[in-house]
């Protein structure tokens, strides 16, 4: 990346703020005065839209881990929240109103939270902004959530207050509820934010309603695609979650949650990006004509960086967007280390210590041809003591593989997984599936057809033994590490802008 990106977006919203101002547009010019405020303070905002009673405030809530906001089946936010990490660690909520210069003014503020202060959410007063201040460990001061009124909300000015909101949104979460997600009013507001520039992902909620017997869910996600694909609109992703039943087997809740955990933590290039699209929405909003609007994009730009134009700025944007998180989340460096760790640890292992190198001897020892056990019913007897000692041979053997390298090479994984920024439910469960077991049958073939029996032979084929049992475990290791990998960047490689 480029380290004078974000000095260069920095000077488009200074110049454009200068531009507004000039042209006396107040209201766009307090839009482009808190962007700018947004902007140096580098923190996300996420602001979560959709249709009335979708689930909006049940999902931040679900994320913050507490019930904040109030949440019902009829009509309940009425105001732009916003929700972030308490200074003091103590909740607070404080209501703004605008004065005549369009800039935000508290007009009361209390201790507490919406039991305190229900009445404000509901009641007539649509306020321009609420303020919900409390303690939000799991995200910090770098994430800045924004609940928004019911989209198809018959109040105007509902409507109102959340045109003007989106233009300042780094991401947008448009929820759905399971029974309306491919309406009308969905897919007209997704067309807007597209318009708009603005990044945003599809949440379908409240999975927990989805009925299999009337429709398969791969049927009804097909359906979603293809429905999504005829209005022209691509969301950055489809997240299908319950947030009544998070755990629900075709809840992605805590994909969904690990995805924004490693947006949020990665991102300088994408809040550059997105601080230029809300810079752009906001002059768009202020029906600036096309080419004022271009000539004010390319002035900027010009007196930042001389010899990049908008258009290169913007495909490099881009690059940089899919790029970004590989090069981040999981450095090539440490993906080798990894791989050298267990290769070295592999190599130390000691699988065939002595004693079990003498079940082996015995084991081996009972596979010769003209071995034999017992003068009665001699066959039976022999075969019974070729199963003994294989059976006592295959445990010691299986246990050490456990012990010695199984165990070891597992932790060091674990350790990996929890290194990440993000969180891989399916990878750790994998991880914890990983089995490196050998079987007696597998045991038996290693012998080599023809080997004459002996100390030097029992040695030879331990040592082929224990090489083939590390190859295989040291092939289903990296193969769990490429796959850690991948997972680490998979959440953005669909990036586009
Ligand atoms: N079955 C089910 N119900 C849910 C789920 N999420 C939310 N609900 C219910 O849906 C209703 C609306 O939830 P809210 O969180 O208030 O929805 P909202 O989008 O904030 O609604 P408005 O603020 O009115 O626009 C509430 O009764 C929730 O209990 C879910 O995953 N499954
Ligand atoms: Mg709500």
């Amino acid at each position: 990346m480029r380290s004078n990106d974000m000095e260069i977006v920095s000077k488009l919203i200074e110049d454009a703020e200068a531009w507004l101002a000039e042209g006396g547009i107040s209201y766009g010019l307090s839009q482009m005065k808190e962007l700018r405020l947004q902007y140096s303070q580098q923190r996300w905002h996420i602001a979560f839209c959709g249709h009335f009673s979708a689930g909006k405030s049940s999902l931040i809530n679900a994320l913050c881990g507490r019930p904040l906001l109030p949440s019902g089946p009829i009509p309940t936010t009425a105001n732009i929240i916003r929700i972030q990490q308490s200074e003091s660690g103590e909740e607070r909520l404080t209501l703004y109103q605008r004065d005549e210069s369009e800039n935000l003014k508290a007009v009361s503020s209390i201790n507490g939270n919406f039991d305190q202060m229900r009445e404000f959410t509901t009641e007539e007063t649509v306020y321009d902004l609420v303020k919900v201040e409390a303690p939000l460990p799991e995200w910090g001061d770098h994430v800045v959530f924004i609940d928004t009124p019911g989209a198809d909300s018959t109040d105007e000015r509902h409507h109102q207050a959340t045109a003007r909101a989106l233009p300042l949104a780094d991401l947008v979460l448009y929820v759905t509820d399971y029974n309306h997600v491919l309406s009308e009013v969905n897919m007209m507001a997704l067309q807007q934010l597209q318009q708009m520039g603005k990044w945003f992902v599809f949440i379908v909620n409240q999975i927990d309603k989805h009925k299999e017997q009337e429709v398969p869910f791969q049927t009804f996600k097909s359906t979603v695609e293809e429905g999504l694909n005829d209005w022209n609109v691509r969301p950055e992703h489809i997240w299908y979650v319950s947030t009544k039943e998070p755990d629900h087997p075709l809840s992605e809740w805590h994909a969904l949650k690990s995805w924004l955990h490693q947006l949020t933590t990665h991102s300088p290039i994408h809040l550059a990006w997105s601080g230029l699209q809300s810079m752009r929405a906001i002059v768009h909003a202020h029906q600036i004509d096309e080419e004022q609007k271009i000539q004010l994009e390319k002035d900027a730009l010009q007196e930042a960086n001389q010899e990049i134009s908008f258009e290169e700025f913007a495909a490099q944007m881009k690059k940089y967007k899919q790029q970004i998180s590989e090069a981040e989340a999981m450095p090539d460096k440490k993906r080798d280390e990894l791989r050298q760790e267990i290769s070295k640890l592999l190599a130390n292992a000691n699988i065939i210590p002595a004693t079990t190198r003498d079940l082996a001897h015995d084991f081996l020892q009972s596979q010769q041809p003209g071995y034999k056990k017992g003068w009665l019913f001699a066959k039976k007897k022999t075969m019974q003591e070729q199963e003994r000692l294989l059976s006592i041979f295959h445990k010691a053997f299986q246990e050490n593989v456990h012990t010695q390298a199984e165990w070891h090479v597992k932790e060091l994984l674990r350790q990996a997984l929890a290194a990440c920024k993000y969180i891989d439910a399916d990878a750790a469960e994998e991880l914890e599936k990983l089995q490196f077991d050998i079987t007696p049958e597998w045991l038996k073939e290693q012998i080599q057809p023809g080997a004459v029996f002996s100390n030097e032979y029992t040695m030879n084929y331990m040592k082929l033994a224990s090489e083939s049992v590390k190859t295989m475990i040291r092939q289903k290791s990296f193969a769990f590490i490429e796959r850690l990998y991948q997972g680490s960047s998979s959440g953005q490689s669909s990036a586009s802008a």
